[in-house]
């Protein structure tokens, strides 16, 4: 590609972009926004989404999943079938026809994949069977940022499989899990796989790929002793029996008052405690139900465990009105004795052994001291309910916990009949007898790889391209346009390299020197070849974007050289 007639319209900076690879693939003539989370992907970008399709659509070849391609816009009695349309809430693009028809626009498509599936394929023969495709799927997020990182339209690639049996889809998901090892690395990337939330599935059936970056959403728990990591969203908490007792004497019930006392470090410093001998109280609204969660002081409550726990399809916390009518207080004032309502209570298993709880008394600007369980308020479950936190101890081996950041590029899960079930989806056994499909199905962020490529390989100057995935393998590079012999050799050069095969961009611009080199580190091909003052000798510059490393080459060296 001639570069004088390209659309790389670099820029010298950019304003708003907070993150590294969101800055350099505006400045490097990647990406153009076009409306929040919505983006353009200008030529360069292109060639590389269409460079990591085709090492995806390899991989998933190779074990077998056939490729194909569902509809963006789907209609909503599909997604009324599996339950979807009401529980996800804005996220979820919903549209109607001429006709007042409702449909969506596909944020992931389990739903017509399963109808797919329930319609076309009836008998065991045909299975276990693997369906993937690569498409553009739409989430309305509240708050899009990032650029590729979280827009409201992205590129998945998206696979699901049926199966007659467990074994069959233990068996696929092992395969699944090494075609995105072997994906992400050839991407050249840098990445772990991490337990992950199942959501109400439960089991080990899920793993997160993550990309290690300090610019990343997702936090990571890993172990500093042995190979354990998850995502903090579901890290297992080990029971510290030393850290959770509060055995004083028990004294009677007590109600005090504590004007203005609205957090727990407030009301610690008010009784001259610790935070961890104190009980916090939070209200969720889980599956339209409020359930009331209490974790000690210095704990967080993990909204995810909350929700697994109670095998919810929603989980959030309730707004200030809602606790106000449910408790009759204000959110820093909530505790389990005296709930106007009877609901469910939840605590965290670090509760268990407190011999009297500090609690909100649902009245502002009142406490209880010495509530104890049993006595003045029943508990209906104890679980795992908080966040790990750095320092805690491995669920493995006992060893400390550390948190990395982390982006998600890829996400694999075993669903088991969940949609089968909920959209009856049936085959017939060896035996002729209905069973339900155990599915699992496999994302990867296809638009969101590139972007954690740009993340994780950059300078100040720009991106520099893994060879597997960049938009070209060479740079060349004609320094000054008007001398004739530069001119001569760098349009030789350009027809050697294009009759060889080889991807090429030709800087052919009428542009300084120094444009051109700031434009090319931008850019971030991996090779370059200078065609500068030594032309005249029939010799150039061949040099590394990584190294910085050049070498002096005769010219006619130059095919060897870059195909070796
Ligand atoms: C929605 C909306 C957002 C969503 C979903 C549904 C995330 C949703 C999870 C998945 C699971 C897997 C197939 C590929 C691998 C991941 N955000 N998820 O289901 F309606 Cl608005 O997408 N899907």
């Amino acid at each position: 590609m001639r570069q004088k007639t390209a659309l790389i319209p670099t820029l010298r900076s950019v304003a708003e972009a907070e993150m590294i690879s969101h800055q350099l693939l505006l400045r490097a003539g990647f990406i153009r926004q076009v409306a929040a989370g919505v983006y353009t992907y200008l030529p360069l970008a292109q060639r590389v989404l269409n460079k990591i399709s085709t090492i995806v659509r390899e991989e998933m070849d190779r074990i077998g999943s056939q490729e194909l391609l569902m509809p963006a816009l789907n209609p909503a009695e599909l997604w009324q079938e599996s339950g979807r349309y009401d529980t996800y809430g804005p996220e979820l693009v919903k549209l109607q026809d001429r006709h007042d028809r409702r449909f969506i626009l596909g944020p992931t498509h389990e739903e017509t994949i399963t109808d797919l599936v329930r319609n076309a394929v009836n008998t065991y023969k045909k299975l276990p069977m693997t369906l993937y495709q690569i498409q553009t799927k739409f989430r309305d997020e509240k708050r899009p940022r990032s650029g590729l990182l979280r827009g409201r339209e992205f590129i998945m690639k998206d696979a699901y499989s049926f199966h007659a049996d467990r074994e069959s889809l233990d068996e696929i998901y092992q395969d699944m899990y090494q075609a995105y090892v072997n994906i992400f690395t050839r991407c050249g990337l840098e990445f772990g796989s991490v337990e992950a939330d199942s959501g109400s599935i439960g089991g080990k059936g899920t793993h997160e790929f993550m990309v290690f970056s300090e610019a990343g959403e997702d936090k990571i728990a890993i172990c500093t002793s042995c190979d354990y990591s998850a995502n903090i969203e579901m890290a297992e908490i080990v029971i510290d029996e030393t850290s959770s007792a509060n055995d004083e004497t028990v004294a009677p019930i007590e109600k005090i008052h504590t004007p203005n006392i609205k957090t727990i470090d407030q009301l610690a410093t008010f009784l001259q405690v610790g935070p961890n001998a104190l009980v916090k109280t939070l209200l969720f609204i889980v599956d339209e139900q409020p359930v009331m969660v209490l974790v000690r002081g210095d704990h967080e409550v993990n909204e995810v465990k909350v929700k697994n726990i109670m095998e919810a399809s929603t989980c959030f916390m309730a707004d200030e009105q809602t606790i106000r009518n449910v408790t009759g207080a204000s959110p820093g004032s909530l505790g389990p004795v005296n709930v106007k309502e009877k609901i469910t209570i939840l605590a965290d298993q670090a509760l268990r052994g407190f011999a009297q709880w500090h609690i909100g008394a649902n009245q502002d600007d009142y406490h209880f001291l010495h509530a104890v369980e049993g006595r003045d308020f029943e508990v209906s479950k104890y679980a795992d309910l908080r966040t790990i936190e750095e320092g805690d101890k491995c669920p493995r081996c006992g060893g400390i916990i550390r948190f990395q950041k982390g982006v998600e590029v890829g996400h694999i899960f075993k669903l088991g009949t969940k949609y089968s079930d909920a959209m009856k989806g049936t085959f017939l056994d060896a035996n002729g007898r209905e069973q339900m499909y155990i599915m699992g199905c496999y994302g990867i962020g296809i638009s969101r790889t590139l972007s954690a490529v740009v993340e994780q390989h950059h300078d100040e100057g720009g991106i520099i391209w893994p060879e597997a995935i960049s938009p070209y393998a060479v740079h060349l590079i004609a320094v000054n346009m008007k001398d004739e012999t530069q001119r001569n050799l760098a349009e030789k050069l350009y027809k050697d390299l294009l009759h060889a095969g080889v991807e090429v961009l030709f800087d052919d611009r009428p542009e300084r020197a120094g444009v051109k080199f700031k434009d090319a580190d931008l850019i971030g091909i991996p090779k370059r070849i200078v065609v500068g003052s030594k032309a005249t000798e029939n010799l150039i510059e061949l040099k590394s974007r990584r190294s910085g490393e050049s070498q002096e080459v005769n010219a006619d060296q130059i095919l060897t050289l870059i195909q070796k």
